[in-house]
């Protein structure tokens, strides 16, 4: 007996498609079966309003156009599917799923932004007011749903109980432009009668300090406030809804401080009790003063918010030098605290945390000015009192916590774990535990640097939307999570930030900061509004971000080759180039071995060839044809100014080949091979140790396996003196260190005022550890196709790697005995691949869905 099952269809890149913004979102499932080879013929799709497809020939199973009428707003729909295979096989209907939109038109907003009075407010970071509003329901309720954001954070509460787990909520998005709002399905919170809604509200991103070099406040206005709209229907069908307006009413709360670097302080003595339940007396609360907001800038989310996602109990308690409590949780993360803790009332537990120690104690100096440092002042209560703070992040590993009233215990701190709450994907094992402990590193440091937007380092005063980290990321972070609709949002900001600039600043939402007050076109950051839509359609096969991302991807090369003029060549104006290779002085990481310019121009190259291609997926055929000649006049001024007859490539370093190979910039066969064995010569004369900074690192192990150097690319990865990714590891790095050298041989810190010990960049080479030791690559846009490829290597005796695709989960693996080697890989439903044994890569064997083993020995054909 065969089966053939379709799962729940999902909607565009939802993970829980409640209150989403598309009026058509598109619809992907994925098949599950046995029979081997199988394909998609036909599928039909039913919505719960009747509308029926009727069986479509067509083999697309993944982001298919939605079928019927566009979702009105609030409107909740259906839809099931089912498939006929190519083979005749027919599948039953899936299970229904449930789509419900948002509110997707500006009108439908009546809530007004509540402003605390400025009396209820500090500077800035300062006391977190509450607001509330008492209402009373005329009957039993059939469903009610929150429509929720802020200026500033928020924690919203129903009737004493906290609404969803949503943390750090709306997150950060370009607040000029766009504003996330949340629909929460709070039906189960409500009840006939007196009812009360409240939130606590800090200043979060919108007015908070946020930026290096003492950053600044009060960026997006000097106000907090709330924006929240409450629709009930009851079950006869009528409606009301509750808003934020002046009847809502403040009062200081218990937060008393609350900054996103420096942490929070909560008095438990100030908390009211009862404050967001009916029959509380707030006759002495202010008025909240109603503000300006322009509904036509709140938009639904694309992707999940932050949550808490693990809890980790420290696996050591260190004393530091001078007799103080250290927990060490084993793995930094970011996150914070959460305490369980009993003493008398008006006693401070203190909280510090940082991700390395300096000579046993916490080390600091690297956080800048952000003083990460959480305070709880006791309520002296007879029960244990529970608290984590809500308005405030850490990036660490260690915590030392100061003034713990009697003894800690076993289970007194945990840290739990905060971030963006992407599906976890895709997975990576061999059998070198250093290797896989790297990976690890890298899956950590996606976690602790996706806390609403991709960011840079999630622990100092910076946690930014760096362009250029996500640029180099992309491949792994789509690899490892989720990441197309949190990536979408980011991107949608990108482009709103290009517009309103002309050019694509180095970190998004841009916010202008000394010393790099003025927004300027940077190679391999800009080139993020390009690189990033690009590898998440060769992911996803998402068409349409690409569609929505084209006038950005195409205004940034029409800029760079209108600064590159007559010559072709990007040689103008401040770069970042190759930032951070090992040989820039710690101060000055700009200062790579490889010409800042010859970095630009390939990227050049490398963004125009990519919107060339997109706009021939699109149907552009004059814009390809026109970013086609483009691309190659920039790549014969490179050939022609960078490079000799012979393939000698300017700068003569690791970066500036795997450049010159990976972008395709040299003409002719016998000149790429020349490069190819310069590049292996400068790794060999270097002892197998990286060179390359943020540029030169994604493409390193990719270009020497192009150049057959596949050994060579394993020495380097497998390398553990300093400078190389294994360096760190053995250092006891459990995530991806900004510098090669952050911690130094000794132990020390790196004295650079710049050193995070998670920054994910460097982890960039994963892509290469999936695609290249495990084999597992797209083939065609979200892995329709793969081509499975692995280069077993380094003394590795196996290595796997499995990805959720859009069509299913893919495996693939191998076990090396003797000179034999054992290849299993697994194809989801309505996919192909070529697979390419490790003892014939150059010849390619044609397989569908299903599991299939190859026994490869050397010199004979595959069993
Ligand atoms: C640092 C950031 C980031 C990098 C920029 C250029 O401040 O941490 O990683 O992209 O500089």
């Amino acid at each position: 007996m065969t089966f053939l099952n379709v799962e729940p269809v999902t909607f565009d890149h939802h993970r829980d498609p409640l209150g989403i913004g598309e009026h058509a979102p598109r619809l992907s499932w994925i098949i599950q079966t046995d029979i081997p080879g199988w394909l998609q013929q036909a599928y039909e799709i039913e919505l719960s309003d009747g509308t029926s497809t009727g069986f479509v020939e067509s083999g697309e199973s993944v982001l298919v156009p939605w079928p019927g009428e566009p979702l009105g707003s609030r409107e909740r729909r259906g839809v099931r599917v089912r498939v006929h295979g190519a083979d005749g096989s027919a599948s039953g209907w899936s299970p229904w799923s449930y789509v419900e939109a948002g509110l997707l038109d500006p009108a439908d907003w009546q809530a007004r932004a509540a402003a605390p009075p400025w009396d209820l407010l500090a500077d800035s970071d300062g006391p977190a007011p509450l607001l509330r509003r008492d209402f009373t329901l005329r009957g039993p309720v059939e469903r009610a749903r929150l429509y929720v954001t802020a200026h500033g954070t928020y924690e919203a509460e129903i009737n004493g109980r906290v609404v969803g787990d949503d943390v750090l909520a709306p997150g950060w998005t370009s607040y000029h432009h766009r504003l996330r709002y949340r629909t929460h399905d709070v039906t189960a919170l409500l009840r006939e009668g007196p009812n009360t809604i409240g939130a606590t509200l800090a200043d979060g991103w919108y007015r908070g300090r946020i930026g290096f070099a003492g950053g600044r406040s009060g960026i997006y206005g000097d106000r907090t406030s709330l924006i929240a709209q409450l629709e009930i229907t009851y079950l006869d069908g009528t409606t009301d809804t509750v808003a934020t307006d002046s009847a809502w009413r403040c009062a200081p709360g218990p937060v008393t401080a609350a900054s996103l670097y420096d942490g929070e302080t909560h008095d438990a003595r100030l908390l009211p009790d009862g404050w967001s339940e009916p029959g509380f007396d707030a006759s002495t609360w202010l008025p909240a003063e109603v503000l300006h907001h322009d509904t036509a800038l709140l938009v639904a989310p694309t992707g999940p918010p932050v949550r808490r996602t693990e809890v980790l109990h420290p696996i050591g308690v260190l004393t530091g030098p001078n007799g103080e409590t250290i927990l060490d949780f084993g793995q930094n993360i970011a996150g914070r605290l959460r305490i369980r803790v009993q003493g008398p009332a008006g006693h401070t537990v203190s909280l510090r945390h940082a991700e390395v120690l300096d000579n046993g104690a916490l080390a600091l100096r690297p956080l800048r000015h952000a003083a990460a440092h959480d305070r709880y002042i006791l309520r002296g209560d007879a029960e244990p009192e529970t608290w984590e703070p809500r308005f405030t992040v850490h990036g660490f590993r260690y915590a030392q916590i100061d003034g713990w009233p009697g003894d800690l215990r076993h289970g007194d701190v945990v840290a739990v774990v905060c971030h963006t709450d992407m599906r976890p994907i895709g997975d990576f094992d061999c059998s070198d535990p250093l290797l896989s402990r790297l990976h690890d590193n890298v899956r950590w440091s996606m976690r602790g640097n996706y806390v609403d937007l991709p960011t840079d380092c999630p622990q100092r005063d910076e946690r930014l939307g760096w362009t250029g980290d996500i640029q180099v990321f992309a491949p792994t972070a789509s690899f490892l999570y989720d990441c197309a609709g949190p990536l979408k949002s980011w991107l949608a900001d990108l482009s709103a930030e290009h517009r309103r600039h002309g050019t694509v600043p180095v970190f998004v939402p841009w916010i202008a900061l000394e010393p790099v007050p003025d927004v300027l076109p940077t190679a391999a950051w800009g080139d993020a509004a390009v690189v990033v839509p690009w590898t998440l359609y060769q992911r996803t096969g998402d068409l349409e971000l690409l569609r929505e991302q084209y006038p950005s991807m195409s205004a940034w090369v029409d800029q760079i080759a209108g600064l590159a003029g007559e010559s072709f060549l990007w040689d103008t104006g401040p770069q970042l180039g190759d930032w951070l290779d090992p040989t820039a002085p710690p101060e000055r990481p700009s200062e790579a071995q490889t010409d800042p310019a010859l970095v630009a121009t390939a990227y050049l190259v490398h963004s125009a060839g990519l919107v060339a291609e997109t706009a021939t997926l699109l149907g552009r055929t004059g814009d390809a044809a026109r970013y086609r000649e483009l691309t190659e006049r920039v790549r014969a001024a490179f050939d022609t100014v960078y490079a000799t007859c012979d393939g000698k490539v300017s700068s003569d370093s690791q970066t500036a080949y795997a450049l010159a190979l990976r972008f395709g910039l040299l003409d002719g066969a016998e000149r790429r091979a020349h490069a190819g064995e310069r590049l292996v010569e400068l790794v060999r004369a270097n002892g197998h140790r990286i060179g390359t900074g943020f540029v030169g690192t994604p493409l390193i192990c990719d270009a020497l396996t192009d150049a057959g150097a596949v050994e060579d690319a394993y020495r380097l990865l497998l390398q553990t003196e300093c400078p190389s990714w294994l360096y760190a590891v053995t250092m006891g790095a459990t995530t991806i260190w900004e510098r090669w050298d952050s911690m130094l041989p000794d132990g020390t810190v790196n004295p650079g005022e710049m050193t995070s010990f998670n920054h994910y960049a460097f982890g960039a080479v994963a892509d290469w550890m999936h695609r290249t030791i495990a084999g597992l690559a797209p083939a065609a846009p979200g892995y329709r196709r793969f081509v499975i490829r692995p280069r077993p290597g380094g003394g590795l005796t196996h290595a796997g790697a499995s990805l959720d695709t859009p069509y299913g989960r893919a495996e693939v693996s191998w076990k090396r005995t003797g000179d034999q080697v054992t290849l299993v890989v697994v194809l989801p439903a309505n996919t192909t691949a070529a697979v390419h044994l490790p003892t014939d890569p150059d010849n390619a064997i044609e397989v569908g869905a299903g599991r299939h083993v190859f026994q490869c020995v050397p010199g004979k054909a595959a069993l």
